[in-house]
């Protein structure tokens, strides 16, 4: 019997300064998510939105920083709903909600794996690493840095919570980057983080890189992660997103992914991330996310043969 999904709505928008992804979970529930999963033939409990109680601004020396208290909030929110769901059985998929949020529900779920003593692992779509230290951020924006805390690259003391289960760099695979700052491609080069861009996808295709990682995960007997940012996509498919970036995956290679990772049966836990109702076109990335998710828990164009 399949684990039951559970669904958390993370409204989060701190991490951007383009305001909308708090409308993310409900765009998925208008768009039919949970209705989706069940007719699959899964359970679906939707346990709502968590939310964060008002936050006192933090100071930081990079003053272009914004909303590291929510920041803060945010994570340890995340974090313990995360650590939760997994002890529970069930597989989370966390609706967003910006990026940042990833800084919660990866460091719970890698806190929960530990627990478990089984490898944790995550799969990173993406057109950014989001690799940046509170220090090398230019913008600001801290949707561009969960991964460089939950890897424990870099310091996020006394602002996040102190990281119990780092997430290995090589236990982190990235696929989709097109838009890397220096600092980032440097410290990214330097953690050894499996980080594949644009260019490896047209040479080489996604099947050969994501079987290599897959295989990994499946020999450590280890749990795997979708952390599943809107931005991945083509802008021309999916232009819902705050952080578009013109060549990015098509309908079909997303489509691929979905359904290899599906065949696995690695998926333990998901976050759908960035998606801005604010910028969509009639709901038209909403219904794609819905349709990814249907071919990542199994829904296919034909039957195939066992
Ligand atoms: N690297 C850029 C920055 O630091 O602002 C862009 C970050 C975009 C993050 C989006 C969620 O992937
Ligand atoms: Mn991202
Ligand atoms: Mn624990
Ligand atoms: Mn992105």
């Amino acid at each position: 019997m399949a684990k039951p999904i559970l669904l958390y709505g993370a409204p989060v928008q701190e991490g951007s300064r383009v305001r909308g992804c708090l409308m993310g979970p409900d765009a998925y529930r208008t768009a039919n998510l949970a209705q989706m999963l069940e007719t699959l033939g899964y359970e679906v409990e939707d346990h709502g939105n968590l939310s964060i109680e008002e936050q006192k601004p933090l100071s930081h020396p990079n003053t272009q920083l914004h909303h590291l208290a929510e920041y803060g909030a945010w994570t340890r929110v995340l974090c313990e709903a995360a650590h939760t769901a997994l002890a529970i059985g069930g597989l989370p998929i966390f609706l967003g909600g910006d990026h940042s949020m990833a800084a919660g529900t990866i460091s719970g779920i890698a806190q929960q794996a530990a627990d478990a003593r089984q490898e944790q692992f995550v799969l990173w779509l993406d057109a950014h690493p989001d690799f940046h230290s509170l220090e090398s951020s230019e913008t600001g924006n801290l949707h561009g840095t969960p991964t460089a805390y939950f890897t424990g690259h870099a310091s996020f003391t006394p602002y996040l919570p102190a990281l119990k289960a780092p997430i290995k760099p090589g236990n982190l695979c990235m696929m989709g980057l097109r838009s890397v700052d220096p600092a980032e491609r440097t410290a990214l080069a330097e953690a050894g983080v499996v980080a594949h861009d644009m260019r490896s996808i047209d040479e080489h295709g996604i099947i050969a890189p994501l079987r290599t990682f897959l295989d990994r995960v499946k020999e450590a007997n280890g749990r795997l992660h979708l952390s599943f940012d809107v931005d991945f996509l083509d802008p021309g498919i999916a232009p819902a997103v705050g952080t578009t970036v013109p060549g990015g995956a098509t309908f079909r290679e997303a489509h691929l992914i979905m359904e290899m990772l599906h065949d696995s049966n690695l998926v333990t836990s998901i976050d759908l991330v960035e998606l801005n109702p604010f910028l969509d076109e009639r709901g038209k990335t909403a219904r794609l996310m819905v349709d990814l998710v249907g071919s990542l828990f199994g829904k296919r164009i034909l039957d195939r043969p066992t």
